[in-house]
């Protein structure tokens, strides 16, 4: 079951040098890179991204974290792509997520986790056209 997911290396990866960690990741891991693209979201596209979390208390600190400076969105493809890279990116508070995963060698706080991976196929669906309108 081939499937398309939404992957950002984000701000606090890209300024820490992580980019090629999580490339590498995920190429060794199988899934095929469909399209890539370095750039710095404004506050509507991050809302946009993280619509689902409007009334989070943390939301105001997402889109400022989100926008702070240039992140890594790319396509991934490939069998299962959606969990394959979630299991890659470990728990979303990288205390929990386990050894051997990018949040989990990489991260601290949970505010600062390194990646973002879709987490349905509803979601990859919406999320890719926010980053790659018109490409998919
Ligand atoms: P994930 O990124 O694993 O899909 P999520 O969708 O629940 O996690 O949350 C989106 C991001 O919001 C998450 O990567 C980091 C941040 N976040 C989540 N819960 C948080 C909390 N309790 N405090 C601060 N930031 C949080
Ligand atoms: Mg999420």
């Amino acid at each position: 079951m081939s499937e398309r997911t939404l992957v950002l290396v984000k701000p606090d990866g890209v300024k820490r040098g992580l980019v090629g960690d999580v490339l590498a990741r995920v190429e060794r891991k199988g899934l095929t890179i469909v399209a890539m693209e370095l750039r710095t979201l404004d506050a509507d596209t991050a809302k946009a991204h993280y619509a689902e979390h409007a009334e989070k208390p943390f939301f105001g600190e997402l889109v400022d974290f989100i926008t702070s400076g240039p992140l890594v969105a790319m396509v991934l493809e490939g069998h299962r792509a959606i969990e394959a890279f979630r299991t890659l990116a470990g728990a979303t508070d990288p205390v929990k997520a386990t050894p051997g995963t990018i949040r989990g060698d990489h991260a601290l706080q949970i505010g600062e986790n390194v990646v973002h991976g879709s987490d349905s196929p509803e979601s990859a669906a919406r999320e890719i056209k926010i980053f790659f309108p018109d490409r998919f």
